[in-house]
């Protein structure tokens, strides 16, 4: 009897731990789903300043940066881990029929040189001679996309760039369809290429060598000059930013650059404030303004650009997140 009563005990533990039963696994909890909720404002931040006290008031959420391709069959990898930020902190404000994003996050290496010249030997002694290093230095670059759904076939995408678009104070706006970036139709041109004859940069500071600056603007260039006192590693920028767009309104700068951006990068971390009209009237922009929640996704580069399809040591992306509009 005691015996039985033994067996009988077994056989029950063995049915509690799961050895033998019939049941299925158990399938795992839903992802919770990061809600960020706009806050709502009656005065614009400054527009020349990461810091506006606007922005002390107003919550951060950190987005964590999940995987490294755009479809999330590619899941970040250890040996990837380190290169991209692990999260992204995000704070929204509408203010009248404006939406604000700013965006803080990790980022040790100041990429602000993409395709830039260097001074690597000299002709007949006294001539520099320019090598562009169009491989090494690319950019810092940040992708937010919305969700269009269906009827909107693909993201609305805001693409800041360190260098070709936050230069200018701008960012470019796009359209992300499959794995196929479509910019935004306009006939400005924000970046043009500083590549020249015989692969010589065209255009340099008036400074000259004296001012190593990552900002070429088109206001003040002036054609390149071997024979000034250039020195070995001397850099010149590889694009040339036209300065002026960002003054323009925004009807003059057209649907592909009708973003405003503001960035810094100080102490290892980059911060930088967006702004879109919630409404363009453009069908390659999401019309948010009747719209009570968007789904977003982020999109982080070091020194690279995207690759939607493939997975890269150098990009991040975030799972969905929704953001609450007022
Ligand atoms: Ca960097
Ligand atoms: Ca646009
Ligand atoms: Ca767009």
């Amino acid at each position: 009897m005691k015996k039985l009563f033994l067996i009988g005990v077994i056989v029950g533990l063995m049915g509690w731990l799961g050895c033998g039963g019939d049941d299925g696994p158990v399938d795992p909890p839903p992802p919770t789903i990061i809600t960020i909720t706009a806050a709502t404002g009656s005065v614009a931040p400054a527009w020349d300043s990461v810091y506006d006290t606007v922005w002390t008031g107003i919550a951060s959420t950190n987005v964590p940066i999940a995987v490294s391709a755009f479809s999330s069959a590619s899941k970040r990898r250890p040996d990837n881990a380190l290169a991209v930020t692990s999260g992204v902190g995000v704070q929204a404000l509408v203010v009248g029929t404006d939406l604000y994003l700013r965006l803080t996050w990790d980022d040790a290496t100041w990429d602000c040189w993409p395709g830039r010249f260097e001074v690597t030997s000299f002709d007949y002694d006294t001539v520099a001679h320019f090598t562009q290093d169009a491989l090494s230095f690319k950019e810092d670059q940040v992708m937010i996309f919305f969700d269009g759904g269906t009827a909107f076939g693909g993201w609305d995408v805001w693409n800041w760039r360190m260098t070709t678009t936050g230069a200018g104070y701008l960012a470019e706006g796009a359209v992300l369809a499959g794995t196929t970036l479509t910019v935004d139709p306009g006939d400005n041109d924000l970046a043009s290429s500083n590549l020249g004859f015989g692969g010589q940069p065209e255009y340099m500071q008036p400074e000259g060598p004296a001012n190593l600056d990552y900002r070429l603007l088109q206001s003040t260039a002036i054609a390149i000059d071997h024979y000034q006192a250039w020195s070995l590693g001397d850099f010149v920028s590889g694009w040339i930013i036209n300065d002026s767009l960002y003054q323009q309104d925004v009807s003059t700068r057209g649907g592909r650059f009708d973003i405003d951006a503001y960035s810094r990068h100080s102490s290892g971390e980059y911060v930088v404030v967006l702004k879109r009209a919630l409404n363009t009237s453009l069908e390659t922009d999401l019309d948010m303004s009747s719209l009570s929640t968007v789904n977003l996704r982020l999109g982080i580069t070091n020194n690279a650009d995207f690759l939607f399809y493939a997975g890269s040591s150098n990009q991040g992306f975030s799972n969905t997140f929704k953001l609450n509009l007022p």
